[in-house]
């Protein structure tokens, strides 16, 4: 609880609103990133938290595809930008490399498939809605999360075809949901910056629209702590928030920490862990329309992935295994991201929370909080 002593009338004010359930405006999430400690953020975060997840933490077991590293577009946070100058360095696999991926996992009771990956000019939307087919006729269960805003931008207008007909065939192709990166900071000037030639804010907004309206959910990831202002953080929040109201279709919101190994902007120091610990526990205050908030725990490292249990986040995604190489390029913890489902709930026990085995949807597919695990400690 906070004391309601030693808080300025501000912080009181804000408190208040969030407690009843109010949503805070704009001046009120700046205020609370530039004033407020980490022990206040965090705990009006808890709060929203147990209202909205109860002490739940969901994961699923999942794995990644990424069908290449090499990339046309060249975002300075990125360890795959440049690569396709210099493509020799780079991978790029075949329909039938990425099914033998998926085959792998047959007799595992695996539930998504995560696929996303630099943005190559030979892969088109053709290629994607052929892979998409061969995944679904192996295995029809499978629910295929794929492809961010930028990845498709970049096939329609290739293709050239409206995001709405885009969508609409590769929904026919076996599409289930739109993972939620590419959307790094919105605001413009600062987008002109760190990934210029991209999908600007607007583009990356209408395909999450037009997927809401076509009946697919999605997720929305910011990326901060790199040269972004607290009041890019709230603008950027504030256009998915808006969106939201209309369409409802996003699931997740996913702050991503910018890591700073081999890019064009190793020289900016990395957020400390306050830092990150205050991004999430203000999302999750400000952002009163999404059901979930996501700590992507290879990125974080499974101690502040831990740790963000208390912030606010309710999601640490997947057991993913050592496919996804996005962020070991880029210098995160986990180099060779893996955990079994065991190591999931024993990290989710051991915060003193209910692991709760998802699928991407957020179906319950299994509640472990009454099992007893063998490694409890
Ligand atoms: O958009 C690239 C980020 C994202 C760096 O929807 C970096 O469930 C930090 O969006 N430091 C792609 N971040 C990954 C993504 C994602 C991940 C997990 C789950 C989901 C989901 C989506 O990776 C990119 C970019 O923002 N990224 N380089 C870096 N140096
Ligand atoms: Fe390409 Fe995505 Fe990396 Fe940008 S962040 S260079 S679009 S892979």
């Amino acid at each position: 609880m906070i004391s309601t002593t030693d808080i300025s009338p501000t912080l009181q004010q804000i408190a208040n609103k969030v407690k009843s359930g109010e949503r805070i405006t704009d001046e009120e999430g700046l205020f609370l990133f530039e004033k407020a400690s980490l022990g206040f953020v965090g705990s009006l975060a808890n709060e929203v938290r147990l209202r909205k997840n109860g002490e739940k933490v969901y994961f699923n077991r999942n794995f990644h595809i990424e069908p290449t590293n090499v990339c046309v577009f060249s975002c300075n946070f990125c360890s795959y930008s440049k690569l396709y100058a210099k493509r020799d360095e780079g991978w790029e696999m075949s329909i039938d490399q990425m099914l033998h991926i998926v085959k792998k996992y047959d007799d595992q009771p695996i539930t998504e498939v995560h696929i996303v990956g630099g943005v190559h000019p030979k892969m088109d939307l053709q290629f994607f809605a052929d892979l998409l087919k061969a995944i679904k006729t192996h295995r029809p269960a499978l629910h295929i999360k794929a492809f961010t805003a930028v990845e498709y931008d970049y096939m329609f207008r290739k293709a050239k075809v409206s995001v709405e007909e885009g969508l609409q065939f590769l929904i026919a192709a076996g599409l289930d949901s739109i993972p939620g990166g590419g959307a790094e900071i919105f605001d413009e000037e600062l987008r002109k910056k760190i990934c210029a030639d991209k999908v600007d804010a607007k583009g990356w907004l209408l395909i999450h629209e037009t997927a809401h309206k076509l009946g697919l959910h999605s997720n929305a990831t910011m990326l901060f702590g790199h040269v972004e202002t607290y009041a890019h953080r709230i603008d950027h929040m504030r256009r998915l928030r808006d969106l939201q109201d209309q369409t409802k279709g996003f699931n997740t919101f996913i702050p991503l920490k910018f890591r700073n190994k081999d890019n064009d902007m190793s020289n900016v120091t990395e957020s400390s862990v306050i830092e990150d610990m205050k991004t999430y526990a203000i999302a999750r205050i400000y952002l009163d329309n999404f059901p979930h908030l996501k700590a992507y725990w290879p990125m974080l490292g499974r101690q502040n992935a831990q740790l963000s249990l208390s912030f606010g986040v309710d999601d640490i995604d997947g057991t993913i295994d050592d496919t996804t190489k996005i962020y070991s390029m880029a210098g995160s913890e986990e180099q060779t991201p893996s955990m079994t489902t065991e190591e999931l709930v024993n990290l989710i026990k051991q915060a003193k929370r209910e692991p709760v085995e998802r699928d991407t949807l957020y179906n319950v597919i299994r509640d472990y909080s009454n099992e007893v695990s063998a490694e409890l400690n």
